[in-house]
């Protein structure tokens, strides 16, 4: 999974993807996981208790408790992510993480970074867009003071919402549009299929899937759309065609960032015509350094945190730190992490599967347990997820067995969230 960060200058794009991307490093043995000086890795909690709850609950069941010593760290997860972490049988998983810098209005005809963003943004599932909530930055990511108007907090938002979205779509409509009419008369014998084709063409170069042309071609239908002669198709139906593709390819979630400096927050959560997560960037940053540099405990996604040592703080910082304390209660979350999961979970419909080479103890071959977690789409079916696993374990597959029942699964057998599966495979 990936997914971009987009929005216009001084937003706080780069604070919410150090944030993100700096991991709880006790736990995850990776510091700063940056691929790329824009690419990062960022956790996110799996929705259901890791199953080595399970197999601790049993051992302890059974007499066998103390075969499964865990850390004071752990707090109870006697798992061993290979990527990820696990902290009280709370499953953290990776996904990628994209600082799109550059985008101004204009862009897609070369302003800023001008199509340089682009490259960036391809392969994108999904795409956070982070406006400034407080109104305090114009379009061009001038700063203006945090003492603005409700008003003008309101239009200034609707104004930055809709510009990132016209960017884009305008970026696809290009794309399409070069040699349209020829492209599109070329594959008229194929019908609607080689329309769909000439489009998946047009778009695999930023990502686009045939199931994301075939559920826009739907849509364009439903919306009175005619794509029987795509060729006399003028320029505002393609235009709206391009719109539609976008929301497939690229689905967005609003990130309202610097809330803490909004005025009436509750109020532009209703005015504005999107919904969007109220975020804390900067906290969400202090938070994760403070927690590296062991000053605090902070378990990401939580709505607090425990200072560890008071001895060796001075006077400003303990009262820093009781600011930051205050702030994160009385918003009961920096909003990243839940926007994340949103994404994954609710928008992208993913699932967690953890494959493992021994159905009875859960581990791989070097007795570590659960060592991974993979995230599918909901309605995988368990030889898709051989093969998200490995190659030659989809080739091979011959069947599966499930962890929990003990009972054996076919090719066509749909995951279920917090499987433990082992695959069997030639
Ligand atoms: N008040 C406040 N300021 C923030 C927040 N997040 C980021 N900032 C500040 O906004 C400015 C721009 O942040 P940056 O991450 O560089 O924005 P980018 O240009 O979108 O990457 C910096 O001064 C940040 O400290 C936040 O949640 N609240
Ligand atoms: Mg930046």
């Amino acid at each position: 999974m990936k997914i971009g960060l987009v929005g216009k200058p001084n937003v706080g794009k780069s604070t919410f993807f150090s944030s993100s991307t700096l991991a709880h490093v006790d736990i995850a043995n990776y510091p700063f996981c940056t691929i790329d000086p824009n690419i990062g890795i960022a956790y996110v909690r799996s929705p259901m208790k890791c199953p080595c709850l399970q197999l601790r609950e049993k051992a302890e069941s059974e007499g066998r408790g103390h075969q499964y010593p865990s850390s004071e760290e752990r707090k109870g997860s006697i798992c061993h992510p290979r990527t990820g972490f696990c902290i009280g049988h709370q499953r953290f998983l990776p996904v990628q993480l994209v600082d799109v810098a550059g985008l101004v209005p204009g862009a897609h005809e070369g302003r800023g970074r001008g199509n340089a963003f682009l490259a960036d943004l391809s392969h994108c599932d999904a795409l956070i867009h982070i406006f400034d909530a407080s109104g305090s930055t114009d379009i061009e990511g001038q700063f203006l003071g945090f003492d603005q108007s409700y008003q003008s907090i309101v239009e200034r938002s609707i104004e930055d919402i809709q510009f990132l979205q016209d960017e884009l779509d305008s970026w696809i409509f290009q794309l399409l549009s070069q040699g349209w009419s020829r492209g599109t008369r070329r594959v008229q014998s194929e019908g609607e299929r080689g329309f769909a084709s000439f489009l998946l063409d047009k778009l695999s170069g930023i990502g686009a899937q045939s199931t994301h042309i075939n559920q826009t071609i739907q849509d364009f239908i439903q919306q009175g759309g005619d794509v029987s002669t795509p060729w006399s198709l003028n320029e505002v139906e393609q235009k709206n065609l391009a719109k539609m593709l976008r929301n497939r390819i690229f689905p967005i979630v609003y990130a309202g960032n610097k809330c803490d400096k909004s005025s009436n927050l509750q109020s532009l959560m209703q005015d504005l015509h999107v919904q969007f997560t109220p975020c804390l960037s900067d906290l969400e940053l202090a938070l994760r350094r403070a927690s590296e540099s062991k000053i605090i405990d902070y378990i990401p996604g939580e709505n607090t945190f425990s200072i560890r040592d008071r001895s060796d703080l001075n006077d400003g910082q303990k009262k820093a730190l009781e600011q930051m304390k205050t702030l994160l209660e009385k918003h009961g979350s920096t909003g990243i992490l839940p926007l994340l999961e949103h994404i994954i979970f609710d928008i992208l419909h993913q699932v967690v599967v953890y494959p493992v080479q021994d159905e009875n103890y859960w581990v791989d071959g070097e007795d570590r347990i659960l060592p991974d977690a993979f995230l599918v789409s909901l309605d995988s079916t368990c030889k898709e997820m051989a093969y998200k696993v490995h190659t030659d374990l989809g080739d091979g597959f011959i069947r599966a067995i499930h962890g929990v029942t003990k009972r054996t699964i076919g090719a066509d057998y749909v995951v279920q969230n917090n499987d433990v599966i082992k695959i069997h495979s030639k």
